[in-house]
């Protein structure tokens, strides 16, 4: 359902994306995110702007979404990734910019990306790294890491099995994520990624997705090899995001 409300989004502004293609050439240099990964042999926090998921609806006030960013850094957090998705997860493109402008950290698109134009888009919106959903791209995925790559974006590939995973390992992406949650019901497991990362070699960094809720499992992933943990709700619902992002 999600995919679908996005090709209809792209079917009907896909021109106005066109035309701002051009100005892709001439923007600002972007913020290391692979760089910001695995700082000095720790797992690394990449701390998730997440508003609203489809599963369980509102999480947090407009009030503290804002304060989001600048606690994450604060509190010593490597990148954040920000929700662009609009209708299921409230986020919307203007905040990468909007993020960017308050924190000095590099910053992951997650969105669902289908087409090449958002390539360009996410390079106009000025994200750092993007990530491409594996199951999303069947055929083309070596396709779209490259482009992103060409862009001068960090493409993060999305795996959730080790089909997607080999699928991974066939382009030259340097990032993957291990998504413990399944998209097609949204159950979450969090001994996917302990099994998948087992069979990446150590030239591409892996990252932790969903389900991530306290700092035992943060040092958990660190040992199996893990270079950073991604984490939105239980950062976004912490009382005392202090707390939970410290070393
Ligand atoms: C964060 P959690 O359980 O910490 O809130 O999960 C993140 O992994 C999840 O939001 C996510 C996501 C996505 C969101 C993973 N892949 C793709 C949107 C699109």
């Amino acid at each position: 359902e999600i995919v679908r409300h996005k090709q209809e989004q792209i079917r009907s502004h896909g021109k106005d994306i066109m035309e701002t293609f051009q100005a892709a050439e001439v923007l600002p240099p972007l913020r290391e995110f692979a760089e910001a990964l695995n700082v000095n042999g720790r797992v690394s926090l990449i701390a998730e702007a997440k508003k609203a998921s489809p599963v369980k609806g509102r999480l947090i006030s407009e009030t503290r979404f804002d304060q989001l960013p600048v606690l994450y850094e604060q509190n010593g957090a490597k990148a954040i990734s920000v929700i662009t998705e609009e209708r299921y997860f409230e986020g919307s493109p203007f905040l990468i910019q909007k993020v960017k402008s308050r924190v000095s950290l590099p910053v992951l698109r997650k969105d669902f990306i289908i087409d090449l134009r958002q390539l360009y888009e996410t390079r106009l919106l000025g994200a750092d790294a993007v990530l491409l959903i594996a199951h999303l791209l069947p055929k083309d995925l070596p396709l779209f890491v490259e482009t992103a790559q060409q862009l001068g974006i960090e493409p993060v590939v999305e795996v959730h099995d080790r089909y997607e995973l080999e699928m991974a390992l066939d382009t030259p992406t340097r990032i993957i994520g291990i998504n413990n949650r399944n998209l097609k019901d949204f159950t979450v497991d969090t001994r996917v990624c302990l099994e998948l990362v087992g069979l990446v070699a150590n030239k591409v960094q892996c990252i932790a997705e969903s389900g991530i809720r306290t700092v035992e499992d943060m040092l958990m992933l660190e040992q199996y090899g893990f270079s950073a943990a991604l984490v939105g709700e239980a950062l976004v619902t912490a009382t005392d995001v202090a707390a939970k992002t410290g070393e």
